[in-house]
């Protein structure tokens, strides 16, 4: 994701850089307003998106049995325009170039650490982590803060099961996570003033509820380095800035976690992060913008969640 606003300690001579990342920003999003919106999102790349061949540790375990409980109120973005539009700023600023800059980045060995509040923490590598855990497909939406969106089938298991097999201590109350911290691997790291590893968090009920989901693939195949590969979450109704890629930590906490954005932007980036057509921050999010095929819809409260997650946010 492009920078919006620098940290208090960030210095004025980096403020070009940022001013000019900025107005490539704005004129994204004018394109996204305009006419010509379709003529740039809705080209699909005549390239390969270059999944990561599956390794033969995971074979059988893909494609998984579709879920039927969560269905789309529209097409199934194509994966080659998936692929080819991401956002991961530990290896590249630019949508289009984090596919390249993350192709051949090694997620195998892969270890993640369980820890904090819990009776005991685990270090387990990725591959015993999902054996333990069936996998499934799920269809969800996919909302950017920018604007854009996508619908795209996901494989993995609830973070739910992680939570259990984690056994959090009475005292946990929120679940961190932290991405990859590999800087010699990671192209983008040192590319802004942001510091990394990106982290997030979430409240245990919503870490608990059932539509957040730990994705270990994706279109019936492992994920490939530019969507998260191994494992990243998915909370379909809050931003993606919340979905956090290429996890190798979970951390429970008894305190609120800082998050990678809101941190950054306290103005214009909340903790929870829901998706909310009411809002202005940090632009209008009354409409969106699907990726591949330009068509301009109404934001949905929740992107469309609310059945499912509302519960959470009543006071
Ligand atoms: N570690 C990390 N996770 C991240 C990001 C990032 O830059 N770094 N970008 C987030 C944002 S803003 C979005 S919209 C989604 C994009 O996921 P996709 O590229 O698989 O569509 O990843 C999220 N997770
Ligand atoms: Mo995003």
């Amino acid at each position: 994701m492009l920078i919006r606003s620098r940290r208090g300690w960030e210095m004025t001579e980096f403020q070009a850089t940022s001013e000019s990342v900025f107005q490539n920003r704005r004129h994204f999003l004018g394109l996204l307003g305009g006419a010509a919106a379709g003529a740039c999102l809705g080209c699909v790349p005549a390239l390969d998106p270059r999944p990561q061949p599956a390794p033969s540790k995971v074979v059988g375990l893909y494609p998984a049995t579709p879920s039927t409980r969560y269905v789309l109120d529209r097409p199934i973005t194509e994966e080659a325009v998936a692929a080819h539009h991401n956002i991961f700023d530990e290896f590249a600023d630019k949508h289009e170039d984090v596919w390249k800059a993350a192709a051949g980045f090694r997620t195998d060995p892969w270890t993640i650490h369980i820890g904090g509040q819990v009776r005991e923490a685990k270090t387990l590598g990725f591959t015993e982590l999902i054996r333990r855990f069936p996998l499934e497909e799920r269809v969800y939406r996919h909302r950017c803060v920018e604007a854009w969106a996508m619908a795209v089938p996901w494989t993995g298991f609830p973070l739910a099961k992680l939570v259990e097999f984690a056994e959090p201590l009475p005292k946990a109350k929120y679940l961190r996570m932290v991405s990859v911290h590999r800087a010699e691997d990671l192209p983008g790291w040192n590319a802004t003033r942001r510091v990394f590893p990106y982290y997030e968090g979430l409240t245990l009920g919503e870490a608990t509820n059932e539509l957040a989901f730990l994705a270990t693939g994706i279109y019936g195949h492992p994920l490939p380095p530019q969507h998260g590969a191994p494992l990243r979450l998915v909370v379909p109704w809050k931003y993606g800035f919340k979905s956090a890629k290429s996890i190798v930590a979970f951390e429970f906490t008894a305190a609120q976690p800082g998050t990678f954005w809101s941190e950054l932007a306290p103005d214009s980036y909340d903790f929870l992060a829901n998706v909310d057509p009411t809002t202005e921050k940090p632009w209008s999010q009354k409409m969106e913008t699907m990726l591949g095929t330009g068509e301009v819809r109404p934001t949905l409260p929740y992107n469309g969640y609310g059945d499912f997650v509302g519960h959470l946010y009543v006071k």
